[in-house]
């Protein structure tokens, strides 16, 4: 018995893709095709299974898509969420429900809780500041506030996470924030919000998290949680001035809107509710605690690993301050899947996308599955090439599971019109009887510890055992002999492929129908305890390929394509400086230009724009004002490699003697980055 076998119900959710964007392989790869595996196993447990998904589709990343689309909101989510919905059909993720947070059965559920925290006096006001853009008039949102994180100092990072290193952050914690709208610095101005105290359940959640997941929680997961824990958890603020989003349901609170990471889980809850509605069923049973323990259902989050901090801490939170819903049994976040050498990339169209794979294969979703499949990012990041698609298609499916199936249903038809005979009825081989056993033990355990990678391989090396009894049996050579023993061959044959469609359908289930088709059950899916068995006289269906070979022209196409996409996201030629008249050779070489390092840095007093430096220019260190002072923090750029032109006459600049001139590159925006050497270099070096 496995330990998911106590439960009676299994509540499991996929992340709520934001309705900004399609879908692409990063997404499946990341939250859905684990969970539609996870669900399809389970299902064929027999289980009780409600899985969840549906658009999110509140919080900034909608507002942004719509500002740069020049329209509104309203479009952006009715254009994507029926697309996403659509492209989750046609792939076949095999959701109950795909709902959507703009229902009002979710504002209303939202509220409900947000009141239901308020009254209990969970939150802690607070009135705080916050930026705010003067030109635009509006407060920020945290996703549109960018600038340097201050933990792995990464230009970029959002106001509320950075993420190049994972950081969740404060709007406030970021170094040299500006705003999107504008693109100007944001000043900051009084709010009042509600905040979720963290800190309060800090105890709690040591306890739930920490000492009663321990090696339950896959490493990634339980790890990124512990060093959030081991940091101290802050109150986080559940309220956000913004005009798109629930309201809160306060009168103080006239225009504020719920955070978009307090409603989004709560959509799971909402989701599960219309279903129940829809299907007579009572979805109480799905999220609150029961009378009794036992009864109470599983819960499991999929997602990725940038959730990982809302799923596991926030989200638990809230439901325990509520008190009467269950608590994630498990949340197992893949880490993230890079495409040909390169991180997924929507705004550099750097991407395989969803809806464009299934116009230009037909039918060959369960191909994407397998390959993502076998390369899921379940402990680290992962990388999805065409190159490794075709070689897992060509050398896997089709030449060791599609040869098995086409093999014996060939020769079935060529020596017995295929007919089974007499002694097909039940399996009688004991080999192959232990080795079926073993098969779905295994693939048991590894997909209810979320190794699908692992129990994939091990439906596979079912199909590779097919194989090699058959080659060892030699059926073509012994037909001519003893035509019985071979009919009771490839009939063992016949068994082993009607396990491997029982086996293959969390992962395969296009392909399971068709072979279930080829074996002429009148069933198109097999619980795992329903019995293979043959009677005499059954007719086999005609034999059919289940897979074909991806030859190297359709892989070239992909391969140009990424390559085409990626020339038409580069950014629009901006407008460059004109060229200025030529100098010669002695004039450039007039120029002594060094390798330095910045030793110093402070900011000249009375004046917005400048640093006083001093300089390790491996000749001498000096002192230089440089006019940078708008875009480096003087602490961040100690230790900063720079070339610099070290024989400028002096100048005098606010007082103080400058002795040359810092090279900066400055784009179009007037926006300042060093010139460096792109590895550590001695100081004095020359620059030529
Ligand atoms: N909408 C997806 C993301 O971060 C986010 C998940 C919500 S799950 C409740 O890409
Ligand atoms: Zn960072």
């Amino acid at each position: 018995m496995s330990e998911l076998d106590k439960f009676k119900r299994f509540t499991i959710t996929s992340a709520l893709p934001y309705a900004n964007g399609p879908l692409h392989i990063g997404h499946l790869a990341g939250a859905y095709i684990p969970a539609d595996t996870f669900v399809r196993h389970l299902r064929l447990k027999k289980k009780d299974v409600a899985f969840i998904c549906g658009s999110d589709e509140h919080g900034a990343a909608i507002t942004i898509k719509a500002k740069k689309e020049g329209t509104t909101p309203q479009e952006i989510i009715d254009k994507y969420h029926y697309q996403i919905k659509k492209s989750f059909e046609d792939f076949g993720i095999a959701f109950n429900i795909y709902h959507r947070t703009s229902a009002p059965i979710h504002h209303d559920l939202s509220q409900e809780f947000f009141l239901n925290l308020y009254e209990k006096g969970e939150f802690v006001e607070k009135e705080t500041e916050q930026y705010y853009d003067e030109e635009y008039d509006q407060f920020l949102a945290d996703r549109y506030i960018t600038g340097t994180c201050p933990n792995c100092k990464s230009e970029g990072a959002y106001g509320d996470q950075c993420e190049k290193c994972g950081t969740s952050l404060n709007p406030t914690d970021l170094i040299n924030p500006v705003s999107t709208l504008s693109g100007k610095a944001p000043v900051l101005k009084v709010t009042k919000h509600w905040y979720l105290p963290l800190d309060k359940y800090q105890p709690w959640l040591e306890q739930w998290l920490l000492e009663d997941k321990k090696n339950k929680w896959k490493p990634n997961v339980y790890g990124q949680c512990s060093s959030w824990l081991k940091s101290g958890l802050q109150p986080r603020s559940m309220t956000r001035d913004l005009d798109w989003g629930i309201d809160v349901p306060l009168e103080e609170a006239k225009g504020k809107k719920l955070y978009v990471w307090m409603d989004a889980p709560i959509g799971y809850i909402s989701a599960t509710k219309q279903w129940a509605l829809d299907n007579g069923k009572d979805w109480d049973l799905y999220w609150k605690k029961q009378q009794s323990e036992e009864d109470n259902s599983c819960l499991i989050h999929f997602i990725g690993k940038d959730n990982i901090v809302f799923h596991c801490i926030t989200f638990p939170s809230i439901l325990h301050a509520h008190g009467e819903y269950i608590l994630p049994y498990n949340v197992p976040a893949n880490e993230f899947l890079n495409l040909e050498g390169d991180k997924l990339s929507t705004s550099r169209n750097h991407a395989v996308w969803l809806h464009e794979y299934l116009e230009e294969f037909p039918g060959k979703q369960d191909e994407l599955r397998y390959v993502l499949t076998s390369i899921l990012p379940e402990t680290s990041d992962s990388e999805f090439t065409w190159k490794d698609y075709q070689a897992r298609v060509n050398n896997e499916l089709v030449a060791i599971l599609g040869n098995f199936v086409n093999r014996v249903m060939i020769l079935m038809h060529k020596y017995y019109q295929g007919e089974v005979g007499e002694s097909a009825g039940k399996l009688a081989d004991q080999e192959i009887k232990s080795q079926l056993e073993n098969t779905y033990n295994d693939v048991e355990t590894a997909i209810e510890n979320f190794k699908f990678r692992q129990a994939l391989s091990i439906v596979m090396d079912l199909a590779r055992f097919g194989n090699k009894y058959l080659t060892d049996k030699e059926p073509w050579k012994t037909f001519k002999t003893d035509a019985e023993a071979t009919r009771e061959v490839l009939q063992n044959c016949l068994h082993i492929i009607g396990h491997l469609g029982t086996l293959m359908q969390p992962f395969l289930p296009t392909a399971s129908k068709k072979i279930f088709g080829m074996l002429n059950f009148n069933k198109e899916v097999l619980s795992y305890d329903e019995e293979i068995t043959f009677t005499a006289g059954h007719k086999l269906n005609a034999p059919e390929l289940l897979f074909e070979k991806v030859e190297d022209e359709v892989i070239d196409r992909q391969l140009e394509k990424l390559k085409a996409k990626a020339t038409a996201a580069a950014p629009a030629q901006v407008e460059v400086a004109p060229a200025k008249e030529n100098i010669n050779y002695e004039q450039f070489l007039a120029m002594d230009i060094r390798v330095g390092t910045i030793l110093e840095a402070e900011k000249v007093a009375k004046t917005k724009k400048l640093l006083k430096l001093k300089i390790d220019t491996g000749i001498d260190q000096r002192t230089v004002v440089s006019g940078i002072a708008e875009f480096f923090e003087p602490e961040a750029i100690i230790g900063q490699q720079v070339s610099m032109l070290v024989n400028l006459e002096p100048r005098e600049i606010k007082g103080i003697i400058s002795q040359g001139m810092i090279l900066m590159a400055e784009d179009a925006d007037g926006k300042l980055s060093f010139v460096s050497p792109t590895s550590q270099t001695g100081n004095g070096s020359v620059v030529r």
